[in-house]
């Protein structure tokens, strides 16, 4: 290539085609070759015109590949080219427009995300910036986590089905109103928040890890081992209410009363379980309910191939299951005792028959008559009975439906139990004729935070008197009109001696994500105590066979 200088004084020797391309290649500019200082008047009209159309009929070439690599570089160049071109203006308009995008792209890639201030700044220079849809995007998210509480989520997580969890977790994710970190806080606060079915599906979205279960949620290792071994519930034998025509066993009979999911069947279960760790023998066994409650029993036995329990499915509307045994201690001694376990929906049962309300399925009818007939028609002469009223710490707020148009809290079922119970003849009234005590068993204790036991009972008695008043008061009134729980009338200007409510708080151990269990034993040994100071008991040396009744009442 010659240089400009060799161009300038050999014009003549070239010939238009030469010269153009001269001119594209950058040697050398068209207005430098008109000047009459540099070329002499060499660079004439007719040679001028034949050049000038080459070039125009390169640009259009030339355009169109700068316009492809739509670079600063390419448009620069095609600027120094045709310095008068026709896509000159717009050249210049898209360099302008590469520099402003390559300014957004630096600006926004220095931006801090998370910094919400300078998120807005980027946004308040680039208002139709490249990245202004993200960056109102994440002033929108950061406003909903502004007005967003951890706590009142986790509340409202527990007032929706279980089987709806998943579904809003990964909604609120998507949203980005949550972080995964968020969720592991939620788990951390409360294993039993979400059920195993949730759990495996954030593990199956890959939301979460089995490591962060352990690392950041505080999840013991066994309960992980069971998730991936996949334990599921055994199958508990069901019982059928008309199988039971009165109690089959002269014993003290023992009731748990309580709504749906309250945890009775779990809380049977680990005492029955929790006896026979303790070396009590369970023997003479009578009853319709005998399998069910073996079964229940067996769950809390932890081996190898179940590092823990698995908890058992709900219990039927219509099961009313009896279980008679004779609980011998280590002394001799012997506890004829019958547990009867009942559905939560007896509760319901109950209530829509003493209030004309007909519900669909025959199971309830068939509960509540059950219900009349065992306790109150047909009773075993002779037994005497301890109730546990039994409810569940953190579900104060639950509503039970009855029918379509009503709802009830658990106090007001229980209360309905106790008043249908209280008949007038005190001959047919179980609180009058037999029974021996009444308690309140808040279950789920486990659940209460406190860092020692003594701290855990002051909780469980504020939480009743605060969330279970109308449960208390009518225990109370109860217990004052059939003289229960050491309650002494007036006498001889002597006080009344007030009657005893305790509230026993209640857990069957470590809980993980409602279905795997650890068992722990001072609960259900507490109950057990409290049984063994109330029930009747024989000594096993027959030739005496004194029965002694203990009169609580002292
Ligand atoms: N955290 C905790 N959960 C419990 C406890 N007992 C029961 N549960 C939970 O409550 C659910 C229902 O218990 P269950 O005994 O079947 O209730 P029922 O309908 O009253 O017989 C169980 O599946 C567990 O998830 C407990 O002591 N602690
Ligand atoms: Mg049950």
């Amino acid at each position: 290539m010659p240089t400009k200088e060799e161009i300038f004084d050999n014009i003549s020797d070239y010939s238009a085609s030469e010269i153009s391309e001269f001119i594209i290649d950058g040697i050398v500019t068209f207005d430098e070759l008109c000047e009459y200082k540099n070329t002499g008047g060499e660079f004439g009209n007719v040679l001028r015109e034949e050049v000038k159309k080459l070039i125009a009929g390169q640009e259009p070439k030339d355009w169109e590949a700068a316009a492809r690599e739509n670079t600063e570089e390419s448009y620069s160049e095609y600027i120094r080219k045709y310095p008068m071109g026709p896509n000159r203006i717009e050249a210049n308009i898209r360099i302008g427009k590469i520099r402003t995008w390559k300014t957004d792209t630096m600006r926004w890639q220095n931006t801090n995300k998370k910094n919400i201030d300078e998120v807005k700044k980027y946004l308040a220079e680039f208002p139709e910036g490249r990245f202004s849809l993200e960056a109102k995007k994440l002033m929108k998210e950061a406003e909903r986590r502004a007005q967003f509480d951890l706590k009142e989520f986790a509340k409202s997580l527990r007032m929706q089905k279980e089987n709806e969890h998943f579904a809003e977790l990964e909604k609120q994710m998507k949203e980005g109103t949550i972080s995964r970190t968020e969720i592991l806080k939620i788990i951390a606060d409360d294993h039993n928040i979400f059920n195993t079915d949730c759990i495996n599906e954030l593990l199956d979205h890959a939301y979460i890890t089995y490591e962060d279960l352990i690392q950041e949620a505080g999840v013991d290792q066994m309960f992980i081992q069971s998730l991936q071994k996949n334990l599921s519930n055994i199958d508990i034998p069901s019982v059928d209410c008309d199988a039971v025509e009165q109690i089959e066993k002269t014993s003290t009979e023992i009731y748990f009363w309580g709504v749906k999911n309250s945890g009775k069947s779990c809380a049977i279960g680990s005492i029955l379980n929790t006896a026979r760790r303790a070396g009590y023998g369970i023997t003479n066994k009578k009853g319709q309910g005998i399998p069910y409650f073996d079964a229940l029993s067996d769950l809390f036995n932890q081996h190898d191939s179940r590092p823990t329990s698995v908890l058992p499915n709900g219990t039927p509307t219509d099961s009313f299951a009896e279980m008679g045994f004779d609980m011998t201690m280590a002394s001799g001694k012997y506890y004829p005792l019958t547990f009867v376990d009942l559905a939560g929906e007896l509760l319901t049962a109950i209530y829509a028959e003493a209030h004309n309300i007909v519900l669909d399925d025959p199971a309830y009818d068939k509960a509540a008559k059950a219900f009349r007939r065992v306790l109150l028609d047909n009773h075993k002469e002779g037994n005497r009975k301890i109730h546990f009223f039994v409810i569940e710490y953190g579900a104060a707020g639950k509503k039970i439906k009855i029918g379509n148009d009503i709802e009830l809290g658990q106090d007001a079922l229980l209360e309905n139990v106790i008043d249908i119970l209280n008949v007038e003849d005190p001959m047919e009234n179980p609180f009058k004729r037999d029974t021996d005590a009444i308690y309140v068993v808040l279950t789920k204790a486990d659940r209460i935070k406190a860092s020692s036991a003594s701290e855990r009972r002051e909780k469980a008695n504020e939480y009743v008197k605060t969330h279970y008043k109308g449960l208390v008061t009518a225990v109370r009134n109860v217990c004052r009109e059939c003289e229960l729980n050491g309650y002494v009338k007036p006498i001889a200007g002597k006080d009344a001696v007030k009657p005893k409510i305790l509230v026993i708080p209640f857990s069957i151990g470590d809980v993980c994500f409602k279905s795997y269990c650890v068992l722990k034993e001072d609960s259900p040994m507490k109950v057990l105590n409290e049984i063994v100071s109330r029930a009747t008991f024989e000594e096993d040396d027959k030739s005496f066979l004194v029965k002694l009744k203990k009169n609580f009442r002292k």
